[in-house]
């Protein structure tokens, strides 16, 4: 992957965990390495076709002056969400940011961190069969979307579904979303609960009837379980309910244990199950 660097740009802030850092300020040095793709600028010499470093600069200063953070590690963090978030082109950041006079009481060229932060593909599928099914479904997007370590890619299709599991309740409408995220499939779990609860969602019966529900479907390549999430979904690959709209939004992403695109996988499934 090309890559565009921004070195030392010289930053008057105010982060610091002592009273006079965040009183006074002091001069930060913010490095960055943005991986991005600079081929179709390369050919077209179009400042649109990249990102226009000026433009970056100014912001990124402007973001990182925004706040008093007390560590270098957050105010590094933030600034690597920020460029994510507001430059779509740029795949994967490291932000290093340096203290050349940081106040220890000893000469040193500098203190510094650096994070390395990229975007990963999630695939969620959502449900409700409560309430305003379509609204429920529609503020899920919007708060995801919103948020800064999400933002939603694609969204199916939304179909009308018999309850499967747990019968005796109302019809589902399901979706399903393609996201890119931030956060890691703990973290991005845990968000999606924060958003089921936000919607009302109750918890009593396994499997009964809800607001919403938000399942992490894939993450990238991975497969894990660890407890608190297991990727891929374990039932994914036997309900419609999820199959046919991911079918709509990822036809040929391939499921990481089966080894199976999900245009396939809904098609055998198609063969025995109707939605
Ligand atoms: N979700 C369940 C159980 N049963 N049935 C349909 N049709 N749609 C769902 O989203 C659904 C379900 C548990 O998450
Ligand atoms: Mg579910
Ligand atoms: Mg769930």
């Amino acid at each position: 992957m090309d890559v565009m660097y921004i070195n030392d740009l010289e930053v008057y802030g105010y982060h610091g965990v002592s009273r006079g850092e965040k009183d006074l300020g002091q001069k930060f040095l913010i490095s960055l390495k943005l991986y991005l793709d600079l081929s179709k600028a390369g050919k077209n010499d179009d400042l649109n076709d990249t990102v226009d470093y000026s433009a970056l600069c100014k912001e990124v200063e402007e973001e990182f002056k925004r706040e008093k953070y007390n560590l270098i590690e957050k105010a590094a963090e933030a600034l690597s969400q920020f460029i994510l978030k507001k430059y779509d082109r740029v795949k994967r950041v490291k932000v290093k940011v340096k203290k050349p006079w940081a106040p220890i009481g000893k000469s040193l060229k500098w203190a510094a961190v650096e994070v390395d932060r990229c975007w990963h593909r999630a695939y969620i599928a959502v449900g409700s069969n409560m309430g305003d099914r379509r609204k429920n479904i529609k503020s899920a997007v919007d708060i995801l979307d919103e948020s800064a370590f999400n933002k939603v890619v694609k969204v199916s299709k939304l179909y009308n579904t018999q309850p499967v599991g747990y019968l005796n309740q109302e019809d589902f409408l399901n979706g399903a979303l393609e996201l890119k995220t931030l956060l890691s499939p703990e973290k991005l779990m845990d968000f999606l609960l924060d958003v089921e609860k936000k919607l009302k969602r109750e918890r009593k019966i396994k499997w009964g009837p809800r607001t919403l529900d938000l399942d992490v479907i894939l993450y990238d390549n991975l497969v894990t379980e660890n407890g608190k999430v297991v990727i891929p979904h374990p039932r994914m690959h036997k309900r419609l309910f999820v199959l046919k709209p991911l079918c709509d939004i990822a036809p040929f992403a391939v499921h990481p244990i089966l080894k199976k695109r999900i245009v396939d996988l809904t098609l055998e499934l198609e063969k025995t199950e109707k939605l």
